[in-house]
């Protein structure tokens, strides 16, 4: 299995240590764990709801649109958007200047599922020209938090069913175990997938911020895989 400094060496993936103010991410996740206990998901120790233990929250269920919408616009969500380093290493990574374009996620996983996010690519979602994606932990991801998982290279974009990627992917996974302050940064057409979470009551938070190239249209919309 690769290792992290075979990661770092793929053109299409970068795990970049520290990048990011580590006291502004630990800000941002004590507000999606005070969001989460008004919501009941967490206790006020922050660990899981009995309620939540293998349960994914649907990306159409009210009360999860109720936390992006408050999550994502946050100041502090804003303050990692235009985050000089990320916007620099986005902008190495991918070969050119790209803007946020506020198509973001932000993910409680609960333990107790039986899989993680199944394998897929970002473009299929979000038709942007060049696009990229930028993973960030809001606490420490080891494996059994059920971090994510990159594919060694971008693939030419494939079909997706309702399972992601569909049909058999030939591929070497790379596990980026990660925390506070790192990013894990990807392009739109590199597979990923999450491991589940196997910890006894903690979640995994983190968030996905989307890079892509300003189009004429504006914004646009994305669908979370
Ligand atoms: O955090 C996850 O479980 C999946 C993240 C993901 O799929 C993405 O960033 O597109």
């Amino acid at each position: 299995m690769p290792d992290l400094v075979m990661l770092n060496r793929l053109a299409a993936s970068r795990l970049l240590r520290r990048v990011l103010d580590r006291d502004l991410v630990l800000a941002v996740a004590a507000r999606v764990r005070q969001s989460a206990c008004r919501r009941g998901w967490l206790k006020e120790d922050g660990r899981v709801s009995a309620r939540m233990h293998g349960t994914r929250l649907a990306a159409d269920d009210p009360d999860y649109v109720a936390f992006l919408a408050e999550i994502l616009s946050l100041p502090e969500v804003d303050a990692l958007r235009s985050d000089r380093s990320l916007r620099s290493a986005v902008a190495e990574a991918s070969g050119q200047s790209l803007e946020p374009l506020r198509a973001d996620i932000c993910r409680i996983t609960f333990p107790g599922e039986p899989g993680g996010t199944p394998a897929h690519q970002d473009a299929w979602y979000c038709k942007v020209p060049r696009l990229w994606i930028a993973w960030i932990p809001l606490v420490a991801c080891s494996r059994r938090l059920g971090t994510l998982e990159i594919a060694d290279r971008e693939l030419p974009l494939a079909a997706h069913d309702e399972n992601g990627l569909a049909g058999d992917l030939r591929t070497t996974w790379c596990p980026a175990s990660c925390g506070p302050g790192d990013v894990l940064l990807f392009s739109g057409l590199t597979p990923h997938r999450s491991l589940p979470n196997r910890s006894a009551e903690r979640p995994r938070l983190s968030l996905d911020l989307r890079f892509g190239e300003a189009t004429s249209q504006g914004e646009s919309g994305v669908t979370a895989a």
